[in-house]
């Protein structure tokens, strides 16, 4: 048993765990209420689900938001009885796009309960791997809780893996003019806490829905069931059995070389439409080689500027070992494709043969075949560039300080975040440059 915990934090957190409990009760064949009602070949979802001694399928997730919005959809929606109603915890209201609200005065308030929570859900584990948080970057609650919770988690938890699903502000879906703020601090302040943190950009799935998957109007439930594919993806070698399953420790160990280099991107394909999808072979040399262009990736940076320092492959699906090593060898002829000089080969291959789930009315096409890409690259600095700039923009002028600053944060707590994030910036420039004494003609 390698028991997996999520903990799904504010509305984005809340939202974008519907989007993942719903595709994983369709791949392991479990109804919206639970019930095991079409067994699948392979299938585990015991590291994801408990079991009752009725044979309910219950969740392994908490649902945390400081206001009951968002949680209460879910509470009347057609999964309100998959989860058990103790795991849905929320307040009376939300931290107002205040990162010190959810961090320091409201948050303050519930954390007890939810460690309690959780201390009850860790009880009913095995062998327990690791958690899972879900949160926005830019909400008040996805950022000052979501840092809240992921310190307390290491107070109490130290040697669980904790890995992150973080959604990166995007100017067209922004709800404040403060997310900068809160991104920087909940960066700076969960930065040696979590062991590998996925971001997922809202300007880069938004744009994927609406250029590859013909959504003329994207909203969040297009966007969370992007991200659910690619959730699904990197935890299906932990929910489904099969020799070429590679678990994700072993991908873990190979992307995170030094502990703040943690921030993969993940670029997905076939990204289709329904109405397209009979037009297009999706062959494994093309999805590979998808996976390697911009317009597939989850968060907006170009690889072209940067170097990889490793790069999981995660196939699902209709894929022999033999095609996706032939895909991989052609993607190392690439020169666009240059890796760090003192990591010349950082290719990790897993295969699982599930294929991905088709979503009833979703905006994604059925498919055979999928694969998720997640690289370590330096070109990832220009995203923490750009927020950077933002940050600096508004704090140049102390805009907005005095709302954080009347929640009892200290106002040095903006520049010391900020400069953790510049070390951050340069921590990749010194990872990426050339080594030195580099003869150029020894690999190892
Ligand atoms: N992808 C995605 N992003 C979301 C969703 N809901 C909100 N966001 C983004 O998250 C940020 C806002 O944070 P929320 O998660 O709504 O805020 P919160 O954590 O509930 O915090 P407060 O409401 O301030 O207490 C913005 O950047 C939104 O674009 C969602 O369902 N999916
Ligand atoms: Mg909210």
């Amino acid at each position: 048993m390698r028991e997996v915990i999520s903990l799904h934090v504010g509305q984005a957190g809340v939202q974008i765990g519907n989007a993942c409990w719903e595709l994983y009760t369709l791949e392991h064949g479990i109804s919206p209420d639970g019930r095991l009602v079409n067994p699948v070949p392979d299938s585990d979802p015991s590291p994801f689900f408990s079991e009752t001694g009725s044979g309910k399928y219950v969740p392994r997730s908490l649902y945390i938001d400081l206001e009951p919005g968002a949680v209460d959809e879910v509470k009347s929606g057609p999964y309100r009885s998959l989860f058990h109603p103790e795991t849905m915890i929320t307040g009376k209201e939300d931290a107002a796009s205040n990162y010190a609200r959810g961090h320091y005065t409201i948050g303050k308030e519930i954390i007890d309960s939810v460690m309690d929570k959780i201390r009850r859900l860790t009880d009913n584990c095995n062998g327990l791997q690791g958690f899972f948080v879900f949160h926005s970057f830019g909400g008040g609650t996805g950022s000052g809780f979501g840092a809240l919770l992921l310190e307390r988690l290491s107070a109490d938890y130290g040697r669980k893996s904790k890995l992150e699903f973080c959604v990166y502000p995007a100017p067209q879906l922004s709800s404040s003019i403060v997310e900068p703020y809160n991104a920087v601090l909940t960066t700076h302040a969960t930065l040696e806490y979590s062991d590998c943190s996925f971001m997922v950009d809202n300007e880069a799935i938004y744009e994927i829905c609406k250029n590859k998957l013909g959504v003329a109007r994207p909203s969040f439930p297009n966007l969370n069931r992007v991200i659910a594919q690619t959730v699904s993806s990197i935890t299906v070698s932990l929910r489904f059995g099969g020799s070429l399953n590679v678990d994700l420790n072993e991908f873990q160990t190979n992307l995170v070389p030094f502990p703040r280099i943690h921030f993969p991107v993940t670029t997905y394909a076939p990204l289709i439409s329904a109405d397209k999808a009979t037009h297009e072979a999706n062959s494994v040399a093309e999805m590979t080689v998808s996976c390697f262009e911009t317009g597939n990736q989850l968060v907006k940076c170009d690889p072209k500027d940067g170097k990889y320092m490793a790069c999981a492959l995660l196939y699902r699906g209709d894929v022999v070992p033999k095609a996706a090593q032939a895909a991989i060898g052609n993607i190392k002829t690439k020169k666009t494709i240059q890796f760090v000089d003192w990591c010349k080969t950082g290719f990790k291959l897993g295969i699982c043969s599930e294929p991905a789930a088709y979503v009833p009315g979703g905006d994604m096409a059925r498919s055979t075949r999928s694969l998720c890409m997640l690289s370590n690259t330096t070109a990832i600095a220009s995203a923490w560039a750009r927020l950077d700039h933002k940050f600096d923009l508004l704090y140049s002028k102390r805009a907005f300080v005095h709302w954080y600053v009347g929640e009892g944060m200290e106002e040095g707590e903006f520049s010391e975040a900020r400069e953790d994030l510049a070390a951050l910036e340069k921590d990749y420039e010194e990872v990426g440059a050339d080594t030195p004494d580099d003869d150029g003609g020894v690999e190892y």
